[in-house]
């Protein structure tokens, strides 16, 4: 089976860190969207490593860790993740994998990604710049360059016909970065990214599946952030829910087993874009500074507010979550009284489900109360019964609300900071 895991907010839900512990009980952790606008935060021996797009098992030996097709790669920040993770890691090559049918990123797609955003002026949507949205865009436009086009005698020249077209493109707009920089280190990057283990993945994969070994697919980004079910336009540009686990590794819906949902206890959104329950006073400024709520690609200051529950419920819905896991839990603990909003209030009207366009639509939220669990450190707790009740009171309402139960609650950044529930 093939076991999910995914972020069911807007992204920097914590992901990184439950992939790394529930690596120990994979063979294999593949990545199915996204490429290098994901930053995924693990501390390894105490030393801070952002992924971007190194799936997260790569510091657990006996896994194998595969780049699907649904990613879009950028041949220079792989390597340099590869170059920088390689003294912590020395096996890393023998154990990543790259399936052919990945796209890749060229120079001129993050040209194109600066001078589109560039265009939006105040409605940007707020992109890390990494040229994925360009990058996906030639994809389903089917002019896009594939990591099995490198290995062809002619890459070259597809690469100049594809760079030929986006200069064309290029011309509409005023201001266009000097991408010409990129271009070097790109074709000395696409060298190093020959020499990897390129591979049929979806055969790859079956293959393992046949024998028995176990799976864990890693979303980037997260629900909300969905190309066709998040807050549109202000969303990457891949599918970020559990369906694009089949279209971005090649397996079937069959063989998908547990669905991992993560949320933290409150919420965070980077970039522009509608979020109902942002806080932009000082306690949105003093939840960024307890969480230390920064882009882990960009270093943005993140936005901040409380648990939207109408959305979770909507992400758990889209990905049908078996398992849910509550992140950063010990940053609520200065806050009392939380709040979770329980409903969307539309015109007077209130509704638990979420409008069609959240960018156009006056949205108030409905919060339902609760009593925070102040100067008890949720950081020191290692087992459920360690949890101050009110926090479980919290959960509890959480639960039900979603259906859903939670199976794990992390409170803190250290891997024994877990306490698993089922
Ligand atoms: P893009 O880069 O074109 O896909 O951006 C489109 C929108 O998606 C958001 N996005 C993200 N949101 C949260 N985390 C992401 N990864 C990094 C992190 C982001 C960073 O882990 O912190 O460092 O700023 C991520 N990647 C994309 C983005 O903000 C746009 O709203
Ligand atoms: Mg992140």
């Amino acid at each position: 089976m093939i076991d999910v895991l995914l972020g069911l907010q807007w992204g920097d839900e914590g992901k990184g860190k439950i992939v790394d512990f529930l690596a120990g009980q994979y063979d294999i952790i593949a990545r199915f969207q996204g490429g290098p606008n994901a930053g995924h935060t693990l501390y390894v021996g105490g030393e801070k490593v952002v992924l971007h797009t190194i799936p997260s098992g790569i510091f657990h030996q006996h896994c194998l860790n595969l780049i699907g097709n649904g990613v879009v790669i950028d041949p220079v920040t792989l390597r340099n993740e590869i170059n920088k993770i390689v003294p912590l890691c020395p096996d890393l090559l023998q154990r990543l994998f790259v399936s052919q049918k990945a796209h890749l990123i060229l120079p001129t797609h993050r040209a194109l990604d600066a001078a589109s955003e560039a265009s939006k002026g105040a409605d940007k949507i707020g992109s890390t710049l990494k040229g994925i949205g360009p990058a996906y865009m030639d994809k389903t436009g089917r002019n896009g360059l594939r990591v099995g086009d490198i290995l062809s005698p002619n890459f070259k020249e597809k690469y100049n016909r594809l760079t030929q077209k986006h200069l064309q493109m290029l011309r509409q707009y005023p201001e266009v970065v000097d991408w010409q920089q990129w271009e070097q280190p790109f074709f000395e990057a696409v060298e190093s990214l020959r020499q990897l283990q390129i591979v049929n993945a979806e055969y790859w994969l079956d293959e393992h599946l046949n024998n028995g070994k176990k799976i864990l697919a890693e979303g980037a980004q997260g629900s909300m952030l969905d190309v066709d079910f998040g807050t549109y336009p202000f969303v990457t540009s891949s599918n970020t829910i559990a369906a694009g686990v089949c279209s971005g590794l090649g397996v079937s819906p069959a063989r998908v087993g547990e669905v991992y949902g993560i949320t933290k206890a409150y919420c965070t959104r980077v970039g522009g874009g509608p979020f109902p329950t942002e806080l932009t006073d000082e306690l949105g400024e003093a939840i960024r500074k307890a969480g230390h709520e920064f882009g882990a690609t960009t270093g943005r200051p993140r936005r901040c507010g409380w648990i939207d529950l109408v959305a979770l419920r909507y992400a758990v819905m889209l990905s049908g979550v078996t398992k849910l896991i509550m992140t950063k839990t010990d940053v609520m603990d200065a806050f009392s009284p939380l709040e979770a909003c329980t409903a969307y209030s539309i015109d007077g009207v209130e509704t638990k489900e979420l409008p069609y366009d959240l960018c156009d639509t006056k949205v108030t939220p409905v919060y339902t109360t609760f009593e925070g669990w102040s100067g008890m450190p949720l950081s020191e707790c290692r087992t459920y019964d360690d949890l101050p009740a009110t926090f479980k009171r919290y959960c509890s309402f959480i639960e039900e609300y979603l259906g859903t139960r939670i199976s794990h609650i992390s409170n803190g950044t250290g891997r024994d900071q877990l306490i698993i529930i089922s």
